[in-house]
Parts: structure tokens; sequence; C-alpha cells
């Protein structure tokens, strides 16, 4: 569209009304656009993007919920500033959609969280809309106090705007930030989007105080005039903020529910029905010229438009797609060249099919109940993913014994170091992305007091559609370099459960990493014919002579793989399932690595860091006796961030190190030298 390009500023004139009921996003290539609209078309505009998303989201996949609530704020948002001078922030940005489809990025839709589509998230490279690549909850307002501190010594200083979730607000970041910002003469405007849910409802006592807000007879009084309080929120700088100070005790009482985030020095104004784009609209009008920390508490609701919205928010949170869409799903035009993932015809460890696929999180879901109805002392952590991880049906067996933290991973690992120093046997089921958020209570509460909490990695590996922020390929890194530490990770579903139960028999810190992917339906060995699963013991599912695999975890898998395509071509490699990646089989590996041209190691993880990287410090200890030691080679993750895909199996690929891949460099190696 090739409008002029309107300034934030007063509500454009009414247009000429759109009498041929054409679509108003198909103009929309640009928030100018936006603004060019007249106040009468905005509702329309808001509802095409409703149905937009609704359409896309359920055919591509991804987080619908939230991004159906803002849909009004979004537009509201895009009227009243101008991002390309102002700066927007969205916290974790899973609900970035409706701002995506405003600023020129409707027509990619289609690709959605698949490989070489758009991100999930914002991200820079997408958009000069978008700040930060960011998946994590908690953080956009010590990044709004940041820019708004260094933008501050611009004259006319740009409006620094950061939208939040209840749920996220309740992170310990988000409170540091406020503590901090409400301090400060910073000049930022924080929305809260409150649905009253995290993925699942909300939890806690801040919870509990925006609940209370929405439903004081104060507020809900002051609701039924709220535009006229609204329009009384005075207009200019300074004076404003001073006449605000002097509405008078009822007028702050309606303004100001609770005196909390006052007390913490941020203006809180609200709250406002966040589908009521024009009250919407005005108030942002208002608010934007109020010196200081500015809360504006907006109310709105989780899956809006969508049939299960109301009743079932969790549902529609994140959704799996598939359904058809007026949109083409098209190829996406390929950046770069990826192969595709090559699935072995004949594969040694059965794969399951789509009907009885059992996830890795389902099988230990159900081994911590198991686990917790013969040991009283069990007790299930969880860092507001009781679904993702499994334990809402831990929590409904056992409900006294399940802790939901909300968002707050610091504080959840240092509750179960608590616990564990009182007796209790606390499983922490964090993702192993988010686990990055407690570490430093993993090193001093957990590791350092050597305190028995087990922590289980869900997500380990790569996870496919969310991308970067939520692949988790750093742990084994950062908690292999902290002692007392037992690092273990199953190839399948026996091992989730036997290293689940031998880790309330240690003594010490103990983590289970395990991918987003499903078990192996045939496993290897049956349970009564594997190696007794001591601490640091390997075990050999495969012999070979001049190379071995030792892999780790569920890459056993790949690599059982590769052996057998070799071994059809002739070619023998044996695969050690190392289980440990601390501390490591050191006795079979340096045996190996006498008797081995190449010992390779395969994981789902960086490279730097990892269990290549424990295999390497290992065999830098065992002395060279008459033969040289094996060469090892260490497959793993590269030194860059693995791009979201749609299927972890394409990441596997992109990285070099899914069976074909293994299968190629065992081929390469194992060549005969030309004399
Ligand atoms: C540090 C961290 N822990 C957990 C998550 C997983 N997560 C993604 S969105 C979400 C819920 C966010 O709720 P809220 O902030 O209220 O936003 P809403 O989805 O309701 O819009 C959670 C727990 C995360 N992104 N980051």
């Amino acid at each position: 569209m090739t409008s002029p390009h309107p300034e934030p500023g007063p509500p454009a004139a009414p247009a000429a009304a759109d009498s041929h009921g054409s679509s108003l996003l198909a103009r929309i290539d640009d928030p100018c656009d936006v603004r060019s609209l007249a106040p009468e078309e905005v509702p329309r505009l808001c509802e095409e993007v409703r149905g937009f998303l609704l359409d896309t989201v359920q055919a591509t996949g991804g987080h619908l919920g939230s991004n159906l609530g803002v849909v009004e704020l979004t537009v509201a948002l895009h009227r009243v500033f101008d991002f390309r001078r102002d700066r927007l922030v969205f916290d974790v940005s899973h609900q970035a959609y409706p701002h995506k489809v405003l600023t020129g990025r409707k027509d990619r839709f289609a690709t959605l969280r698949r490989t070489d589509g758009l991100c999930g998230f914002t991200h820079p490279d997408e958009s000069e809309y978008d700040l930060f690549h960011t998946g994590h909850a908690g953080t956009s307002v010590s990044l709004g106090l940041g820019l708004a501190t260094a933008l501050a010594r611009e004259a006319d200083a740009p409006h620094v705007v950061s939208v939040i979730g209840d749920a996220s607000l309740g992170a310990g970041v988000a409170f540091e930030a406020l503590n901090h910002a409400g301090a400060t003469q910073a000049r930022l405007l924080v929305v809260l989007n409150d649905n009253e849910w995290s993925i699942s409802k909300s939890v806690g006592s801040l919870s509990r105080y925006l609940s209370r807000i929405r439903t004081s007879r104060l507020v809900q009084r002051a609701g039924q005039e709220t535009r006229s309080l609204i329009e009384a929120l005075p207009l200019i700088g300074r004076r404003a903020s001073k006449a605000f100070d002097d509405l008078g005790e009822v007028m702050r009482h309606a303004f100001v529910p609770g005196h909390v985030f006052e007390e913490l020095g941020v203006r809180y104004v609200g709250p406002v029905d966040g589908h009521d784009v024009a009250l919407l609209e005005e108030t942002l009008r208002r608010v934007r010229e109020l010196e200081g920390v500015v809360l504006l508490h907006v109310l709105t609701e989780k899956g809006k438009g969508h049939p299960d919205g109301p009743s079932h928010p969790e549902r529609v949170h994140a959704v799996k797609g598939g359904k058809s869409s007026a949109l083409k799903i098209e190829k996406v035009p390929a950046k770069l060249e990826v192969p595709k993932p090559v699935v072995p015809k004949s594969s040694t460890l059965d794969r399951p099919s789509a009907e009885s696929a059992t996830s890795f999180t389902k099988v230990f879901a159900d081994a911590l109940i198991d686990l917790a109805e013969r040991d009283v002392r069990v007790h299930a952590m969880t860092a507001a993913m009781p679904s993702g991880t499994g334990l809402d049906t831990f929590a409904e067996r056992f409900p006294t014994r399940f802790h939901d933290t909300g968002i707050c991973e610091q504080h959840a690992v240092a509750m179960a170091a608590g616990m564990a120093k009182a007796g209790l046997r606390p499983v922490a089921a964090i993702y192993s992305t988010f686990l990055q958020r407690g570490y430093d209570q993993v090193f001093q509460e957990v590791a350092l007091q050597d305190l028995p909490v087990t922590f289980a990695l869900d997500r380990a590996g790569p996870v496919g559609q969310d991308g970067p922020t939520h692949n988790g390929v750093f742990d084994i890194a950062y908690l292999r370099t902290l002692p007392n530490f037992v690092l273990a990770a199953p190839r399948d579903a026996t091992d989730v459960r036997r290293l689940l139960d031998l880790a309330m028999r240690v003594d010490h810190p103990f983590a289970l990493r395990f991918p987003r992917a499903n078990v192996v339906q045939r496993e290897v060995l049956p349970e009564g014919e594997r190696r007794s699963l001591d601490v640091g013991t390997a075990e050999v599912l495969r012999e070979g002579e001049a190379a071995t695999i030792w892999a780790y975890g569920a890459m056993v898998g790949v690599a059982l793989d590769a052996a057998q395509a070799l071994a059809g071509r002739g070619i023998e490699v044996g695969v050690v399932d190392a289980r440990f990646a601390k501390p490591l089989d050191e006795d079979l590996l340096a045996r190996h690595l006498r008797s081995h041209r190449y010992v390779l190691t395969l994981e789902d993880h960086q490279r730097a860091g990892g269990f290549g990287s424990a295999v390497l410090e290992a065999a830098s200890r065992v002395p060279e006796l008459d033969t040289p030691l094996a060469r090892i080679k260490v497959l793993g993750i590269p030194d860059r961030y693995l791009v979201h895909m749609t299927t972890r199996e394409e990441q596997l690929v992109a990285a070099g190190i899914d069976g074909a891949s293994v299968e190629r460099v065992l081929t390469g190696l194992l060549r005969p030298v030309p004399r």
C-alpha cells in the first residue's frame, strides 16, 4: 500500500466507508497502513487479524491462544506509537504473531515455524520491527529499561514499550527489573497483558493479587465508568503527572486498585478491557504522555475467538496444526540447501508407529508416579510446565507432593535444595534450556552442598520448530563442570525407569536428559540381559573391529542405525551406550582406545564442552603403551545456533549428526588408504 506515512497522533479523519466489503488486512503492509485507517475501520481490522490467525495457525501449528488475545492491543500499539522510532519489546515473544501480521509478514505466515520459514518468536533478521530474538520469559522489562536508559540521552527520546504476560511478570527477573525501574527516572511503558493464564492456570500470590484487582467491586464500578476515568487522565507531560498525583484518593483507588506497583515507584493504570480497541488506543495515547515508569494493566482473554478458548485456554496455548487453511501452505523457498533427513529402510530399532508412539516425557512421568508410590520422599517440581513435563498426571495423583513455582526456575532449584536438605527426594522436571535460568542455584544451592536433587531435563537436544531459544543443547557443558554431579541419559524407556530409580539411590545431584521425541518401540536388549546400571558404567551394544561409536542418550538409536547400514556394506563398527557423561566409564574407554583405530562420539548437544569433550579429556589421561591410541572424532552440534526447522530430525541432518551423516563420516574414515 502506498499510503502516506502518518505519524502517530490523533486518530486519522474517518475515511470513506469501505462499501465493497473488501479486506482491510489485504491493504496492511506496514504499521503506517494501520495508522491510516479510520477509527471506525479498526475493529474490523482486528476481526480480520483474528480470523487470519485462526485460519493460518491452526494449519501451521504454533502459539495460538495468547496471540488471539492480544490482537486489539497490538493494533492499538501500532496506531499510537511508531516503532520505526519508538521501541517495542515482547516478553517471551510467543504473542508477537499479530505484530508480525501487521509488520509486512502476513504473506509468509504459511511458513510459520517451518524450515526456512517465519520464526515463532520475534527475530531481528526478519524485520526491523523485531528488536530481539527471545523465547525465555521475564526479560522484557529489563530490556525495555536498558533501551529507555540509553535512549533517554537523545533529544525528544523515543518511547519504549514492553509487553509482558501476567505469568511472566512473576518471573524473578521481571520483579528485579520493576524493582530497579521504579527507582529510576526512566520513561518506560510496561503493558501487562493479563489473561489469567500461563500455559496452565497462572499460579502464585501475584496472580491472586491481579485476580483480586479484576474482581474488586471498586474496579468493577470504575470499569463501568472507565472511559470517563481514562478521559480524566490529563494529557501533557510533567503537568500530567502532577495532575495525576492530584487526582485525589478516590480517583487513585479507581486507577490504583492496589498499591503494590505504586509502592515500587511504578505508576499503575488500569485495568483496561483489552478487547475494546478504541479504549485501548485512547488509554495508550494518554499514558504515552506520562513521565516515569507506567504499568498499564490490560485484561485479555486467552484464545479469544477460538471455540475452545473460553473453556480450555490451555488447549489453545499452542496448537499442533494440520487443519486445512484458506492459505496455501507453500513449499518454503530454500535459502540454504538443507538435505532431507534420510530414514534408513531397515532400522535396528523399530520406530514407533504414530498411533502407538510414546514420548520420553510420558515414560518419565509414569515412572515418576511409580517411584512416588514406593517412596514417600519423592516430590515433583515444575517451573510453570506441568503439562509440558508430563507432571500434570503426578499432580492429580499426589497433589501435596507436587509443586509448581511458576516461571521461576531459580527459585524452583533452590527450593528443591531446601527440600533435599530436609530429607526429601525432589525431582525437578525442567526443560534443558530453561534450567539455564537456575544455573547459579544449581551450582551453589545444589552442587556445592552435594544435595540429592534430581533434574529431569526434558527437551534436551534440538527441538525443531521453537528453534535456538528452546534447543536444549548446552546442559551437558554447563553441568559437567560442577563437581558432585552425576550426568546420565537414557537410550530408551527401560533406561528412563532404571536411571530414575538409580537417581533415588545416589546421594548426589543427578541429571537425566532426554529429548522431545518418542522412545523406540523394540528395545535393543531386554531388561534382564542389560549390564547392571552402576554409576559410570557404559554398555556395549555392538562389537566392531576398527571403529566404535560412543553414543549418548537418544543418539544411541542413530548410532545403531548407522552401524547397521554400514554392516549391510560389509563394514562392522561397534556401538557403545555411554549412559553417563559424568562419571564416564573410563576403563571401557581406555580399552577401546587401545583396541580400535577410531572412536567416534555422538551427541545431540553442542560439541563445545559436551559429551565428546568429556571423552577427549578422559582420553588425555589414558597412558599410551606400545600401540598408539585410537583417534577420536567428536560428532555433535557445531559452534553455531541451530535455527528452527520443521522437525528435530531435520536439525540433526543440518548439524551432521543423523544416521546418514554418521555413516558417511565412518565410511570416509575406514576407506582403504590407496598405496
Ligand atoms: C524461563 C522460561 N520458562 C518457561 C517458559 C515456558 N513458557 C512459555 S510461554 C509461558 C507462559 C507465559 O504466560 P504469560 O506470560 O502469562 O503469557 P501468555 O502466554 O498467557 O500470554 C511459559 C511458562 C519460558 N518461555 N521461559
